[in-house]
């Protein structure tokens, strides 16, 4: 999963707003519905304010990302929790989260970003949770995957995790597509026929209408590539659209840096 930077993320504390109207013209639910949609839940968000989330700063690896925490802390709060970030980061963030009687605690190191219920062990990882709330995305986008194709570029830790939660949503043919060709016989081995190897970048963006991005590269899809049936759901990091296919699909984009994946963990935790 790529790292991300301040730059990326500074803004989300001030945006929530913006960001949750744009996701609402786009796929019709807002972030805390979609991420209900994602974990099939129906919590409401009255249910959230009564639970206390705990984000941990961890210098492990790299170090801190300033603005991870308060981005993270942001999220949560939009959709309902009450969330703080504890003085001390690691252990010590642990032991005040225990202490002030949380009941879900957030970290990430430089590989792992977990969610955890303190009470009942409830757990969520960013990468699962990032796709099930990007295959939530694009179905609602959509009108609905059932008996639909959906192309997964990138194999990555969120590709992959994109590629099951398609199968569980009855999508009838998955186009998958990574520069590593091993990777592509892996999940074909794993997933049947129902999968489809895609050697082909501009081939596979000519046949399928409903894509999930979650590459690190950038503007690997260009303008010519999409028109106004193509839907993307893109996770990936950095956006892997060129500015003028970004403007093509407008209302056809669902991209983030952090959101959905962080709503989808508060709720996957519960
Ligand atoms: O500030 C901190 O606590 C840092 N240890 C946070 C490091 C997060 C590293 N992971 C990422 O940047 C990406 C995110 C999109 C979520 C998963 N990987």
């Amino acid at each position: 999963m790529t790292r991300l930077v301040t730059a990326q993320i500074k803004d989300i504390p001030t945006t929530m707003k913006d960001y949750d109207q744009q996701l609402q013209q786009i796929t019709g639910c807002s972030l805390f519905e979609l991420a209900n949609y994602a974990v099939e839940a129906s919590y409401q968000q009255q249910d959230l304010a009564a639970k206390k989330a705990a984000v941990i700063p961890v210098t492990a690896g790299e170090g801190l990302i300033e603005g991870f925490s308060e981005a993270v802390m942001a999220i949560l709060e939009f959709i309902g929790f009450e969330a703080l970030i504890t003085d001390q980061p690691d252990l010590g963030g642990l032991d005040q989260a225990y202490q002030l009687g949380a009941d879900i605690a957030l970290m990430a190191d430089d590989d792992t970003f977990l969610a955890w219920n303190l009470a009942n062990r409830k757990w969520a990882n960013n990468d699962r949770a990032t796709a099930k709330g990007y295959v939530a995305a694009l179905n609602k986008t959509s009108g609905g995957l059932t008996a639909k194709s959906v192309l997964v570029l990138g194999l990555g830790s969120v590709g992959v995790e994109s590629v099951k939660a398609l199968n569980e949503q009855g999508v009838s043919s998955i186009g998958v597509c990574d520069l590593n060709v091993e990777k592509m016989e892996r999940i074909k081995k794993e997933f049947g026929p129902s999968i489809e190897l895609i050697k082909d970048l501009t081939y596979g963006l000519q046949k399928y209408d409903l894509i999930i991005e979650a590459t690190p590269a950038a503007e690997i899809i260009r303008a010519d590539d999409v028109d106004q049936k193509t839907v993307i759901a893109a996770p990936g990091i950095p956006l892997g659209l060129s500015a003028r296919a970004v403007t093509k699909i407008e209302q056809g984009l669902i991209h983030d840096p952090l959101q959905l994946g962080v709503a989808v963990m508060g709720l996957e935790v519960l």
